[in-house]
């Protein structure tokens, strides 16, 4: 139960893009981008960089064949600027040279003449401006209005969440390679190889099977390469169509930084209502999604965030408006969760103060208002197979709920400066993409006549382990070990038509896809094999642990010798496999639908303890009951767990994105920009796996894990919020993550 890389991982022996052995030839790519966050170009002067050492070419939008487009659900994204810049990092000019240090070198002789333009940073002014990606979406049901009435509390406010960088620890690169008639392979660290295939294809003016694009593994995405990877891919492909030589481009980290998009930036507006039993009747919230400079995938990063609204609970009544607005940093990205973390951060906040004003407490009235079996979504969904109340209960059976509370109570008796806080965080996560149609994948599996096996997926592998999970179902399914299964490179010639590894899906997509082609391949073995017993019919077949078994009795032929047997008869020994997710779909014209296959349920308590005088602080546990079905891999799965908790820790806390008035980042490295480390982990993980889970809709009934742990992160906002209170009952607070240490401080003691 090892995950498939991690031996090579430790031995250093893993190849990513930049380790791929370059081909003779190669040349290296720099990208010159705009310096200003909004202007118009007035003249370039590339000065005598045709004489400076190691030039080769440069290129601009003028070298552009096909279409100077990027943009994928909203056209509005050049690849390499043309008369206007819109963000600090925007793409101008490519230099291509013999070293990649030249190419930079080269860069730094160009000068550009702008006219500055009026730079709007800040979302609501973007939106009093007029200047949206589109126009506004509302989810709603019942009625808001008429629910107002029968609420006897009611609580508004408005809720800030901030940005947050992938830090991904390989940054975005790619290798192109020009081929026979004018076809190109690029080797890309990207989530979503026909994005890139299909984006080339349309810059360089080419049909799509004349790009192939081959993944081997990436260092890491989060979601920062499920559209963002395509940008240097194409242009590492449109100079390697020009100079007729291979082309590298591997962004420096600062690079990196400064020009690709992060998690987006929300202000919220909320008012909730309840009743005086703490039942919500009412939630009606107005979302100001902070979407950069281009469309990018913000607007359904904007619906996921609209489907996630009422996170865990079930509410009667909701109106909700979500509005794209446009700003002059770089556009803002997929991240794990895809806008549902910002949803459910807003929820939980608007419950934190419906507490405040009601007396009702917090835990209550997330209890109170968790879904049922056969509540309908706000989206029109019928929750089936609910388990956010087993999560719940479970959590509370296994951690005791009581019992941590009376220890924090204790704790702060006894402590004058410290104080502990304590938050419960349900956690509700629907699972499938929600665009219908990107809810497919295909797996194509070679039996080879030795019996070791290839397998190919649209699945890319970032450390996830979606390897390790597709082996796992390709191994149970055939019964062979696994040391004979080998997951291939994910590429475009062999799996057309993907889908990128995100919206947590991968291995349910592709798992599913493979899992069909094994079922092909096995009835095929088993017919052979009744064949080869002379048997009538292969319904007494079976094979167990790499042999093959008549009616539970050992046979004499192996794993091995069957497969060459069927080979010596042309048995079929490979198959190629599609598969679709059943049942769901989606009306736009109304918002309602079924989008998700299924949804992933969890609980976590989140106990921190705050020094009141540094405003430093601790997360002492987070105990967490998640279902994840029938696991695939549990070491896996536990780790995604883990992974995921972190990351939405750093998020709520410590991560602080800051661009300067001209909207340029500031927090542009590892010493400005704090991601969780070893000394910020929680001082104690527990995880519980639900009991007795199975999802139909999962391979071998499994459950997507890749974001929802994440967002168990923010119940560490409302536990340091509580310490706070313990500390200050009257504290000032305003709901802004992240809650950094000094933010907590100056709260503390603002008069
Ligand atoms: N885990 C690691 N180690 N590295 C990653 O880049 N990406 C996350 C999550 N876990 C990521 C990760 C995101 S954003 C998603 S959508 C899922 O993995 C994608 O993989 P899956 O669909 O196979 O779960
Ligand atoms: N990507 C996407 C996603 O294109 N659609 C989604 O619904 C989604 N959800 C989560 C993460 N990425
Ligand atoms: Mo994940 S944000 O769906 O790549």
């Amino acid at each position: 139960m090892k995950n498939a890389d991690l031996e090579k991982h430790v031995k250093g022996e893993s190849l990513f893009v930049d380790d791929i052995p370059e081909p003779a030839g190669t040349l290296y790519a720099y990208v010159l981008d705009s310096p200003i966050a909004h202007g118009i170009i007035k003249s370039i002067d590339f000065g005598d960089i045709k004489s400076a050492e190691g030039f080769i070419d440069v290129l601009t939008w003028h070298d552009i064949e096909g279409e100077n487009q990027v943009g994928g659900i909203i056209h509005d994204e050049v690849l390499l600027a043309e008369k206007e810049v819109h963000f600090i990092g925007e793409p101008i000019a490519v230099i291509v040279a013999d070293s990649a240090r030249n190419a930079k070198l080269i860069a730094k002789r160009i000068s550009i003449e702008f006219e500055k333009l009026p730079v709007v940073l800040d979302p609501r002014e973007a939106f009093s401006k007029k200047l949206l990606i589109k126009p506004p979406v509302i989810f709603q049901n019942g009625n808001v209005e008429n629910a107002w009435k029968e609420c006897s509390f009611i609580a508004e406010g408005t809720v800030e969440s901030g940005g947050q960088e992938h830090l991904y620890l390989e940054t975005q690169c790619a290798l192109a390679v020009p081929k026979e008639s004018d076809s190109i392979k690029i080797y890309s660290s990207t989530q979503g190889p026909t994005v890139v295939q299909r984006t080339a294809a349309k810059v360089l003016n080419l049909p799509m099977n004349k790009i192939e694009v081959d993944v081997l593994r990436l260092g890491g995405g989060f979601g920062g390469k499920e559209d963002q990877a395509t940008h240097w891919a194409v242009l590492a492909a449109l100079a390697a169509k020009k100079t007729k030589r291979p082309v590298k481009l591997v962004l420096s980290r600062l690079q990196d930084l400064r020009v690709t998009g992060k998690r987006h930036p929300y202000s919220s507006d909320y008012k909730i209502g309840l009743t005086d039993d703490g039942k919500i009747l009412a939630f009606q919230v107005t979302y100001f999604q902070d979407a950069g400079a281009c469309a990018d995938l913000s607007p359904a990063i904007l619906e996921r965030t609209l489907f996630h609204v009422a996170n865990s609970y079930h509410i009667p009544n909701i109106l909700a408006t979500g509005i794209s607005c446009k700003t002059n940093i770089p556009p803002n990205t997929a991240f794990r969760g895809f806008g549902g973390p910002q949803a459910m951060f807003v929820m939980e906040s608007a419950i934190y103060n419906a507490s405040v004003i009601s007396g009702i407490p917090v835990k209550l009235i997330q209890k109170n208002n968790l879904l049922d079996e056969g509540d309908e979504f706000h989206y029109g969904q019928i929750a089936e197979n609910v388990n956010a109340r087993k999560c719940w209960n479970y959590a509370d059976e296994i951690y005791s709920f009581e019992k941590m509370e009376s220890e924090v109570h204790k704790f702060n008796e006894d402590n004058k400066i410290t104080k502990r806080g304590i938050a419960y965080m349900p956690v509700c996560f629907g699972i499938s993409f929600t665009s219908t149609f990107l809810n497919q994948a295909s797996a194509l599996i070679h039996v080879y006549s030795d019996g070791s096996v290839g397998v190919s997926t649209a699945a890319i592998e970032m450390g996830q382990g979606v390897n390790a999970k597709i082996i796992s179902i390709v191994s149970q399914t055939f019964s062979i070990n696994s040391d004979k299964i080998r997951i291939e490179s994910t590429n475009t010639t062999r799996i057309a038509n993907t889908s990128a590894t995100a919206a947590s899906s991968g291995a349910d997509l592709n798992g599913n896809a493979a899992l069909i082609a094994c079922k092909n391949i096995l009835e095929r073995l088993k017919k052979s094999a009744a064949e080869e017993l002379s048997l009538n019919d292969y319904s007494s077949i079976s094979i167990k642990e790499d042999w093959i078994y008549n009616k539970d009795i050992k046979t004499d032929l192996s794993w091995e010798l069957l497969v060459n047997k069927s080979y010596m008869k042309r048995i079929n020994l490979s198959s190629h496999a599609f598969y679709a997710t059943p049942q769901i779909y989606f009306d736009r014209t109304i918002n309602k639908g079924r989008p998700f296959a299924y949804h992933v349920y969890g609980t976590a308590a989140t106990v921190v303890e705050l020094d009141c005088i540094l405003g430093r602080y601790q997360v002492e546990s987070v105990s967490i009951v998640h279902d994840y079905g029938k696991s695939l891999h549990h070491n896996v799965d536990v780790g995604q767990v883990e992974g995921g908790l972190l990351q939405g820790i750093g998020w709520m806390t410590l991560e602080e994105i800051k661009y300067s008035d001209s909207g340029d980042l500031l927090s542009n490295s590892l010493s400005t920009y704090k991601i969780p480390d070893i000394y910020s982990a929680p001082r104690e993980i527990n995880i519980h796996f639900l009991k007795n889970s199975e999802n139909p809709f999962g391979p071998l009934k499994s459950k997507a894990i890749g974001e929802p742990p994440l967002m168990y992160g923010i119940g560490t906002y409302f536990a340091l919020l509580n310490a706070m209170r313990a500390f200050n009952p009257n504290v000032h607070y305003q709901i802004s993550a992240p809650l950094t240490p000094e933010k907590v401080l100056l709260a503390l003691y603002k008069k």
